[in-house]
């Protein structure tokens, strides 16, 4: 075994790429997050390949897992998780793009956080637990993305869909008014994201070049929300946001520049990140501290209060493990900004509540008394 993780022979050459491979599928949340990503800032330097039966056995034996995205980079390193993707490529460029210096890129990062860990209740609920009619062409598109012959594309499909079903009890979505109130959120984001796009706050969240939260925006837009057949229905009335998402492909030039404002504070938030922050501070929020003290305490599951319904989860590990990245990815940002920045950043985090789930613990002990 190779350093890098590729088995060698002596008569097994290693073709290095020259450039990077993003594998995963038209359909997936996390890979068209990535493809945004690289679209956006290295469009010229990626291939986009469909995880399929040829790739399967290498990609996951090398990644160590079945999920997508998987990247292989130019000198042959084959990582999985976005989050981390974007942070090696942010230390690529001329400067950090997914999370900008100062306010931008921690606040970025916490709201990336949101919409990677509470999207599976949108994306599972919309696709598989709305119409037949959803499911069922969700799951060919799949199917036939993978050229499969029509017959096993017909069983393969039957299978995600069932797959689906039990997804969507296990996160939390079956009940009428988790269903009711899930679709509601969706629209409430994309309604305000609206208003953003038109009001002159800039062409992506924070002004005219994208971050991480930008990059899982239009990864859902596009794997989801604005190509399945139900909750197409529920924002067919936002012309910016499907404009926005119309643009995909269009790289970002490198002269647009990331503007780093000090002065950016609770007061000065534009009306979309307050209500994305707010929006955490809810059931999503409840989650999060259920299935902390869930790992903390070795159970299995946990409820949460989720608009005023105790919901019950199973424990994953993954939200935890991600929260902790957070929290370590913000105590080596915040130790690079000003401290005005960091008193900012405290604030808003405490305004919110969110410093006890993501500030570093001396930080958060500190905020408290700010
Ligand atoms: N934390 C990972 C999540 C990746 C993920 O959940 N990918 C989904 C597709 S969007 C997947 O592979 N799901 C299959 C499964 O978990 O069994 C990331 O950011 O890349």
């Amino acid at each position: 075994m190779s350093l890098d993780g590729t088995k060698k022979s002596s008569r097994d050459k290693t073709v290095v790429a020259a450039r990077y491979e993003l594998y995963g599928s038209r359909q997936s949340y996390f890979t068209q997050k990535m493809q945004a990503a690289m679209e956006w800032y290295l469009k010229d330097e990626f291939d986009f390949k469909i995880k399929g039966a040829e790739n399967t056995k290498m990609l996951e034996a090398r990644s160590g897992t079945h999920q997508i995205p998987v990247i292989v980079t130019p000198e042959n390193w084959c990582i999985a998780d976005s989050t981390p993707m974007m942070v090696l490529l942010d230390g690529r460029m001329a400067e950090p793009r997914f999370y900008p210096k100062g306010l931008v890129g921690s606040l970025t990062a916490v709201m990336e956080e949101y919409f990677d860990e509470w999207s599976a209740r949108w994306c599972i609920h919309t696709r598989w637990g709305t119409t037949d009619e959803t499911a069922q062409h969700a799951a060919m598109s799949m199917m036939l993305a993978r050229d499969l012959p029509e017959k096993i594309a017909r069983k393969q499909a039957q299978n995600v869909i069932n797959w689906g079903r039990r997804a969507s009890k296990a996160l939390g979505v079956s009940s009428e008014i988790q269903k009711r109130e899930c679709e509601n959120e969706i629209v409430r984001i994309f309604r305000s994201f609206e208003e953003h796009l038109k009001n002159g706050h800039g062409a992506f969240v924070f002004g005219d070049a994208p971050t991480a939260v930008d990059c899982v925006i239009m990864g859902g837009l596009r794997a989801h929300f604005l190509y399945d057949i139900y909750p197409k229905t529920l924002l067919q009335d936002l012309p910016e946001v499907h404009k926005w998402h119309d643009a995909f492909g269009i790289p970002i030039p490198m002269d647009v520049k990331i503007q780093r404002d000090e002065n950016i504070n609770l007061r000065t938030l534009s009306p979309f990140v307050r209500l994305i922050l707010s929006e955490m501070s809810k059931g999503f929020k409840n989650f999060i501290i259920g299935n902390r003290d869930a790992h903390e305490n070795s159970l299995k599951s946990f409820t949460a209060n989720v608009y005023d319904e105790d919901v019950s989860y199973l424990y994953r590990p993954y939200p935890e493990r991600s929260r902790h990245m957070l929290v370590h990815k913000l105590h080596t940002h915040l130790s690079t900004c000003t401290k005005q920045e960091v008193d900012n950043f405290k604030e808003i985090m405490l305004h919110y509540g969110l410093a006890e789930l993501y500030l570093p613990y001396n930080d958060a002990a500190a905020a408290s008394k700010l």
